[in-house]
């Protein structure tokens, strides 16, 4: 009864990034700040150094990605998610520059969202190492809700970029 309300609790996956400050630093105050908002963590990726994509004249990043539950409807978590990257010092310079911190959605459920200010999954994500490697560790049978590709699959047919494991 009630399976498919969106306001029942559902499993999420969130990318995180930073190429700014002490990158790690940043990773760890934006993963604590997320229980607070209602947003749970169950596990961490570990963590991957990786070349810049899109806007590559900038500095390495550090990714990771976390699986999380939250009853949270998907524009409440992106509103909250804001939160988080403000109160990190992230400031909206370049377009895909150097940031403090980023806090992405890359699934929320089986859920697909298409609006002009939200799209999950992120549009981008099968094209991405930063993500698909991390992501990987957790769930690497996990589907694609619209192609159904493996998370493994997407990851044998992305594109190259260098990532490197920095630790778990
Ligand atoms: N984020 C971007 C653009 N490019 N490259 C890497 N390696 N990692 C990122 O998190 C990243 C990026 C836009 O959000
Ligand atoms: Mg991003
Ligand atoms: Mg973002």
């Amino acid at each position: 009864m009630f399976r498919d309300r969106p306001s029942a609790v559902k499993t999420i996956y969130l990318s995180l990034g930073s190429n700014l400050g002490d990158r790690e630093a940043n990773l760890r105050a934006a993963i604590e700040r997320l229980a607070p908002l209602d947003v749970r963590v169950l596990r961490t990726s570990p963590v991957y150094e990786t070349e810049p994509v899109d806007y590559t004249a900038q500095r390495w990043f550090l990714n990771l990605v976390v699986e999380a539950e939250t009853g949270l409807f998907p524009m409440q978590l992106l509103s909250r998610i804001g939160k988080i990257e403000l109160a990190l010092g992230r400031i909206r310079t370049v377009a895909k520059g150097p940031r403090t911190i980023d806090i992405d959605i890359l699934l929320y459920g089986q859920a697909v969202v298409r609006s002009a200010t939200l799209e999950i999954p992120h549009p981008r994500m099968a094209e991405r190492r930063f993500v698909l490697a991390p992501l990987a560790d957790l769930a690497p049978g996990l589907r694609h809700p619209v192609t159904h590709q493996t998370v493994r699959e997407m990851l044998d047919a992305a594109p190259a970029q260098i990532v490197r494991l920095i630790h778990s």
